[in-house]
């Protein structure tokens, strides 16, 4: 298996200074050309500002990069051939010699491995609208479930079925903790109507509660669901219908699998005429900063 890490990043690791892992998915498949690589540099600066290092990752010709420079970063976020990578594609990747984008599920288990504690995503996959006759959930949940890995998110893509995402955590031992709100948030949304299972205020205790998971010796990691700030979010009242039509859509089409969650990003994308992602940067950057801030609390309290 080859890994490489960069100087910056394994220094960082080594001082147990902050670091922060971002996934390349929302680069390759969430996300078009050119905004999506503006994102992945707005998103690495945002992390640097708030003090910590930053650490994009994806599978490069069969190998694991942790932390991309800048050609490969631009060069990813170019390729339409990109694999989409989960827990179980990983490794026939690198043992393929694939380019592949990490989801947060790959993301985990490579931030792990590098020895990343914290990590930082636009929003995490779930349980499906129709999960009922698809059996489609997101490889994201189970890998919350077993990888100790703190992911910051704005909750779950308000795409999926909310609640039987949140009791699908709840059965696997994931703690859901809302960052500063009494309401689980739904990406591009603040608001679910679905109250939060935990909520914490600061960064400092979702550090602490990090630590206290590892000295119980429990797996897996948590998840911060971190709502979108006021000024960027788009009412759930505008997007629903929109939703439902792209839904309709996607269902007409025949889409399955791998493929459903970028078919509803890019038709939500173009229904919204560009506003959804407007939205989606701006969650992401605002869960930018604060998995910063976490991983500035986790290296204080030596996690
Ligand atoms: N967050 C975004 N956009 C995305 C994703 C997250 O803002 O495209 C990606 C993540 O990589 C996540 C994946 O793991 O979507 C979920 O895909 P699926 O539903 O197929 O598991
Ligand atoms: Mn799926």
């Amino acid at each position: 298996m080859t890994m490489a890490i960069t100087a910056e990043i394994s220094d960082a690791l080594a001082a147990r200074r902050p670091v922060v892992a971002l996934e390349s998915t929302i680069i390759t498949h969430g996300m078009p050309y050119p905004q999506n690589l503006e994102t992945a540099r707005a998103v690495e600066a945002a992390i640097r500002d708030a003090g910590a290092v930053p650490a994009t990752i994806a599978v490069l010709d069969g190998t694991l990069h942790i932390g991309l420079d800048a050609p490969a970063l631009d060069a990813l976020a170019q390729r339409a051939d990109a694999w989409k990578l989960s827990r179980a594609d990983l490794a026939v990747a690198m043992a393929t010699g694939r380019t592949g984008a990490t989801t947060v599920s790959a993301t985990m288990i490579a931030a792990h491995r590098a020895g990343i504690a914290v990590f930082a995503t636009g929003g995490i996959g779930g349980v499906h609208q129709g999960a009922d006759q698809s059996f489609d959930i997101s490889a994201d949940l189970n890998e919350l479930a077993r990888t100790p890995v703190t992911v910051v998110a704005a909750g779950a893509k308000a795409i999926l079925d909310l609640p039987k995402t949140l009791e699908v955590l709840e059965t696997l031992g994931v703690p859901v903790i809302t960052y500063q709100s009494d309401e689980f948030p739904a990406f591009w949304s603040r608001r679910s109507g679905l109250p939060a299972p935990l909520r914490l205020d600061r960064p400092d205790d979702i550090a602490a509660a990090a630590l206290a998971r590892a000295e119980l010796g429990l797996p897996g990691g948590q998840l911060i669901a971190n709502p979108i700030p006021e000024a960027e979010e788009i009412p759930t009242e505008t997007l629903a219908p929109i939703i439902a039509r792209a839904q309709a859509e996607a269902e007409t089409a025949g889409i399955t699998g791998k493929s459903v969650t970028p078919f509803l990003l890019q038709r939500i994308f173009e229904l919204t005429e560009g506003r959804s992602l407007a939205a989606n940067i701006g969650l992401v950057l605002n869960n930018a900063r604060l998995a910063a801030d976490i991983a500035i609390s986790m290296a204080r309290l030596g996690n």
